[in-house]
């Protein structure tokens, strides 16, 4: 399912060398360079980077609300109430400054004498570059007291700027439908992906009120479908979101807010009683999944400022082994925002800061608000460093549990797991495994593979929940343990204890191959909350895949024909007429060898869901909400997203 992407050149056209080329023409001849993809991720981006311009209004002081709205025909419509995009006449162009803005790639900025220009924005090309992947755009601009008006097509002004009425509101609307010759793969957008990244931008802007309205869906009482997204408090409440399911440690989220040698920074964080890190890092509103130097500032003031205070307290007489920087972020859940005026980005997916000023603005700003946190919280400071002394504890039995993980993995002749039946080619790239839900399902996998190319590694029942599992236990734990010596993944360096080593992976492709039902997406979802946790790269690299085996097979007479869903199994029945006979797929172990083969394991004709991580924070918010301990949370979003609920009443 997923092609070869084009590199994802963030940061490499700076305005002039943009300029230098055919412009609108080179949009869209290379879109994947302005957008990253065109698939469902490109189709995305054209709404942020409509909504960061608006953004940039309101971080401006310009601007208080934003209206997102996805039409019924899948267009977007975005409206908000900042000063409107100017009119009148730019004088090197020749034409109306909003004609410029709409069809120069890179104009954008050349405007922004006084503004505040820190949102992300795709790669800061402006909305030029959706306006050129669009097969229709209109832009309305409410100013001076003034409406105006153009409409483009694939990027081109269809007629002049034009004046069409007196108005006494300011703002800009602009409707785009993304241009079907481009985004090929699919023009429908998600509402969920919508909602959770201007989720995430409300929190990340304090102040600003960001409307979602769905017009392909109604709600019971005639309205539409929406929500409205508004904090007034920002990182802190973006922390409460975020840890609703953990129970904290803490009275309350600690927060620090303000400017250090001319960064602004923000950070907030709290402790619950989890094992897990979670600390999400953003730049211009742009998550950092790869981290940088705001991110290493952070943690040095974090252990700087709790080392200090737990020496001083006197907690730490007695201690029989050392304190390592992972102590003090187990169970740590934190955010940290800052806005960079020419941030530099690095790393394989450009989302690693390196600017190295920022570290000292972070670490400082943690280390103030910490210190005075820890002062005035006596009871919490005790808390906090009971827990780091638990988590050295717990690592020092986790080493001891990862080396024997480790050993095994070294000996790799012969230290390959009994139940993996390997594949005979040696390549990696061209190698696959099927992780199989139970040792039946996975005897009839092993059946049908190709076993030049495919491994089978089947998993004994339930894997174990990493979510509420301390870390040795993890790695004491026999499937897993499996899973690591199977995938040839060793974790843990001199410097960090856990980073991974993937220069052994021993198969590109890894398939989660579960039954069709709950049972098999909640076996699924547990090994994903594995590669999540404890794997991440796998699937940030594009290496996780999900197997699709059918629900149904319908037959009649000599024809048969497989169904993957309701509909599907309908239109199959309706086709092969009277005396179709349908046989539902309770499990992989209904097929034989030959039928899963055919339609699951086949590279000509399989289907293969690309695991891909559309918002680091909000995934982690799901994982822990469906690993943890509440019951309510997961029953609703399993009701909201119950694809099988069903075909299993
Ligand atoms: C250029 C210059 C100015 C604002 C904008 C563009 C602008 C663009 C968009 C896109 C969506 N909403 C927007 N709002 C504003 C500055 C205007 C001034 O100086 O008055």
């Amino acid at each position: 399912m997923s092609e070869p992407k084009e590199e994802f050149n963030k940061h490499n056209y700076s305005a002039d060398s943009i300029q230098a080329l055919e412009g609108m023409e080179h949009v869209r001849m290379r879109p994947s360079m302005y957008i990253g993809d065109v698939g469902v991720r490109g189709l995305h981006h054209l709404v942020y980077e409509v909504v960061d311009n608006s953004i940039d209004e309101a971080l401006a002081g310009h601007c208080n609300n934003i209206t997102v709205i996805i039409n019924e025909d899948n267009s977007i419509t975005t409206e908000d109430d900042g000063r409107g995009i100017p009119v009148d006449l730019h004088k090197k162009e020749g034409v109306s400054a909003l004609e410029v803005v709409m069809t120069k790639i890179g104009a954008g900025g050349k405007f922004d004498k006084d503004s505040y220009k820190v949102s992300g924005g795709l790669h800061g090309v402006g909305v030029s570059c959706v306006n050129a992947l669009s097969a229709h755009l209109k832009a309305t601009v409410y100013r001076n007291g003034e409406v105006w008006e153009q409409e483009y097509e694939r990027g081109k002004a269809m007629y002049p700027v034009k004046k069409v009425g007196e108005t006494d509101k300011r703002g800009t609307i602009v409707t785009f439908k993304p241009d079907p010759t481009i985004f090929t793969q699919t023009l429908e957008y998600s509402y969920d992906t919508l909602a959770s990244r201007l989720r995430e931008l409300a929190y990340l802007n304090k102040g600003i009120t960001i409307h979602l309205v769905d017009k392909r869906s109604k709600k019971e009482d005639g309205e539409f479908e929406g929500e409205t997204f508004h904090s007034t408090e920002g990182l802190k409440e973006f922390i409460r979101y975020l840890d609703a399911t953990r129970e904290p440690l803490m009275k309350d989220v600690i927060a620090f807010e303000g400017e250090k040698n001319g960064v602004p920074v923000e950070v907030a964080m709290v402790y619950n009683t989890s094992y897990a890190e979670n600390l999400h890092s953003y730049v211009n509103n742009i998550n950092t999944h790869e981290g940088g130097t705001h991110l290493s500032g952070f943690r040095r003031g974090l252990t700087h400022t709790l080392k200090k205070y737990a020496d001083e307290s006197g907690l730490l007489k007695n201690l029989k082994f050392d304190i390592a920087g992972d102590d003090f972020r187990e169970g740590l859940t934190a955010i940290i925002s800052v806005k960079v005026q020419e941030p530099q980005f690095e790393g394989q997916t450009k989302t690693k800061l390196g600017n190295r000023e920022v570290s000292a603005s972070v670490s400082q700003a943690v280390s103030e608000m910490l210190t005075d946190y820890l002062e005035e919280h006596p009871d919490d400071a005790k808390t906090i460093v009971q827990k780091v002394i638990l988590a050295a504890q717990a690592r020092h039995a986790a080493q001891k549990a990862r080396d024997m993980v480790q050993r095994k993995t070294v000996m790799s002749i012969g230290g390959l797991p009994g139940k993996l039946s390997d594949c005979s080619e040696q390549d990696p790239a061209k190698c696959e495994v099927f992780l199989v839900e139970g040792d039946s399902a996975g005897g009839t996998a092993k059946q049908g593979r190709d076993r030049a190319f495919q491994a089978i590694l089947p998993l004994r029942g339930k894997i174990l929940n990493v979510e509420k599992a301390m870390v040795h236990k993890v790695f004491e734990n026999e499937e897993i343990k499996n899973i690591f010596t199977a995938l040839g993944v060793t974790i843990g360096t001199e410097e960090d204890s856990k980073a991974l080593n993937l220069s052994k992976l021993r198969y590109h492709k890894v398939v989660i191959m579960c039954d069709a039902d709950i049972d098999g997406s909640h076996i699924a979802t547990l090994i994903l909350t594995f590669f999540f946790r404890y794997m991440k790269e796998l699937i940030e690299n594009g290496h996780i895949y999900i197997a699709t085996p059918p629900l149904y097979l319908v037959k009649r007479g000599a024809k048969k024909q497989y169904a993957w869903s309701d509909k599907e199994r309908d239109d199959i029945v309706s086709e092969f007429g009277d005396g179709s006979k349908i046989q539902r797929y309770k499990g992989l172990g209904e097929m034989n060898a030959e039928q899963l083969w055919d339609t699951t394991m086949n590279p000509e004709f399989r289907t293969m869901r690309l695991v891909q991580i559309d918002n680091g924070t909000e995934a982690d918010r799901i994982f822990s909400m469906l690993m943890g301990d509440e019951v309510p949370p997961r029953r609703d979003f399993i009701e909201k997203n119950a694809i099988y609920a069903n075909i299993d009443a």
